[in-house]
């Protein structure tokens, strides 16, 4: 499938990048003739549902047990919360047919669950000690997108996972928030290595029922942000309009207090995005199908073609061979994902073939190798998929100049002796992940830039940055001051206000909102982020 498209080999161009990229390293086939319905393929579905192996690990964890509710979902439940079915009805797709038949009452695919389970609840909940109820199920949920798709960022069916739990006081479901965050922290920062921006959403742009929503904003490399958390607080309004009540202890009814949160195929496309580099992917090794690709590599024809050198090649191909099953087996034997690719290609085809697909480690084993007196003994060499390159190798002129001054940000590559093999492959799968994860850090900093003027956010977003302002109000007037913002960046530049973040305590006194009228200076109460979204 992947000479279908070719793959466009520039990262800094961005958009083509991704776009190709997904294709030519077989994540997903894009020709299935529903909109934003793309066919995952088994390298992409592995990924997917490795991570939300990651997340349900943690979910886990936290005693939140894995379900499976229904996809359809009645209208009635649907129409039960105002604010909910508002935000949703027009992404809904209805059944309204079974078979001939019309339906009494119109089913839809569902865009979310908590009508679905929180029917439910309120038959599960009675007392107190029915409390806290903490599920979560890995399922396809589907949305009626009218902006346009995007494989993976902006789907039409999506493969994701939610939580959704009951608590008996604000509190508790407060703490529960906070730890799914925790969770999210382990699974995107720790294991896949990115994260992002953890905001607040304003009100007018929270998630449809909720009493605030939190998110991640991941910043992707062309500076558009991409939400790849939606956690939010439920409050007590679904609790009222699903009848989910409780006996308190001392015989009082109360409404429980509600959270959920979800993650989706868009924790893939951030994650496959921003490690990604020219060469293709770049896989962090918990979600790599094969962790390790052994590649021995056939000694040169003898210049001298006797009958004598042709033999000796011929041997020590076979050596090379057989050390590198040893290698592939010793690698299985660790517990690592390890794979022996002995097809018929060259080596320099199979080392652009595994690289595309972002193969962690790459083994090569070679004539040097393998030539020791003692004939049980042999080494490899071990290259990381993200490997510092010689400074300019293979460019020219100014683009040599320029890999010159480029940091070096990955590892370097090793000759690793017979007996390390097994530790020292450890040892760079735990490392690559540790220099992804630093220099995915690296280029968030780089992004963002604190903003005073609006003339400064237009120049910052320009060049694929996000803007961190003083902002006026979080309500209706914020609404009213990032309707300015929009004016005045314009059609081109199409940047909102993404929301705050609570943690950045930067004072604000006698700081303006960066988008106060020119004669009505307006307070800042908020760090506030603009970019643009996807
Ligand atoms: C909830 N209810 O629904 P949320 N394509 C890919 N990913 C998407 C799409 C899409 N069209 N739409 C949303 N997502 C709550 C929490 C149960 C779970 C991803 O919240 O609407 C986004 O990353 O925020 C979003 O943050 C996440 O699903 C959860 O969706």
């Amino acid at each position: 499938m992947s000479d279908l498209v070719e793959f466009n080999k520039d990262k800094s161009d961005f958009a083509k990048w991704y776009d190709t990229i997904l294709i030519a390293a077989d994540i997903l086939d894009k020709r299935y003739p529903v909109k934003g319905m793309p066919v995952m393929k088994p390298a992409g579905w592995y990924i997917h549902e490795k991570i939300m192996r990651l997340a349900e690990d943690e979910w886990e964890k936290q005693g939140i047990d894995k379900c499976q509710f229904p996809t359809l979902i009645p209208e009635t439940f649907l129409t039960k919360e105002e604010e909910h079915v508002a935000g949703f009805e027009k992404e809904c797709f209805w059944v309204t047919k079974g078979g001939l038949n019309t339906l009494d009452i119109r089913l839809a695919l569902r865009p979310t669950s908590e009508t679905a389970m929180y029917s439910m609840f309120s038959l599960w909940v009675r007392s107190y000690a029915d409390l806290p109820l903490k599920v979560h199920q890995s399922c396809n949920v589907f949305r009626y997108e009218t902006k346009s798709t995007k494989p993976l960022i902006r789907v039409r069916e999506i493969p994701w996972n939610e939580a959704h739990t009951a608590h008996a006081t604000a509190e508790d479901a407060e703490e529960n928030l906070r730890q799914a965050w925790v969770g999210y922290d382990e699974v995107i920062n720790r294991q896949l290595g990115f994260y992002g921006l953890v905001l607040r959403r304003p009100e007018w742009d929270k998630f449809a029922g909720s009493i605030y929503t939190e998110v991640l904003d991941t910043i992707m490399p062309c500076g558009r942000v991409l939400q790849t958390v939606g956690a939010h607080n439920l409050g007590q309004k679904f609790a009222k309009v699903f009848d989910i009540k409780y006996q308190t202890e001392d015989n009082r009814e109360e409404y429980a207090h509600m959270t959920c949160y979800g993650i989706s195929t868009r924790v893939m496309a951030a994650c496959l995005s921003i490690h990604g580099d020219d060469r293709g992917l770049v896989l962090p090794p918990v979600i790599a199908k094969v962790q390790a690709v052994v590649i021995p590599i056939k000694p040169k024809q003898p210049a001298e073609k006797t009958e004598e050198n042709i033999a000796a090649a011929e041997a020590s191909w076979q050596k090379i061979l057989a050390s590198s099953k040893k290698i592939t087996a010793a690698l299985q034997a660790a517990g690592i994902r390890a794979k022996l690719d002995d097809s018929d290609r060259t080596p320099g085809f199979k080392y652009a073939h595994w690289e595309l697909r972002g193969i962690p480690l790459r083994v090569e084993v070679g004539p040097r190798d393998v030539d020791h007196e003692d004939e049980a003994e042999f080494e490899c060499m071990m290259v990381p998929r993200n490997n510092n390159m010689p400074a300019g190798k293979g460019k020219k002129g100014k683009q040599a100049k320029q890999a010159a001054e480029t940091p070096q940000t990955g590892l370097d590559k090793r000759l690793v002796k017979q007996a390390d093999i097994a530790a020292e492959a450890h040892k760079f799968l735990d490392d690559i992940i540790d220099k992804l994860r630093d220099e995915a850090q690296r280029q968030h900093n780089e992004r963002v830039v604190k903003c005073f003027r609006l003339s400064d956010v237009k120049k910052a977003m320009k060049k694929g940055k996000v803007a961190l302002v003083p902002f006026c109000d979080m309500g209706d007037k914020g609404k009213q001051a990032e309707d300015r913002i929009r004016e005045y960046l314009g059609a081109d530049l199409p940047g909102e206000v993404r929301g705050w973040d609570p943690r950045i305590t930067d004072s604000l006194e006698g700081k303006t909102c960066i988008a106060s009228k020119p004669d009505e200076p307006d307070a800042a109460h908020y760090w506030a982020y603009i970019a643009r979204a996807y």
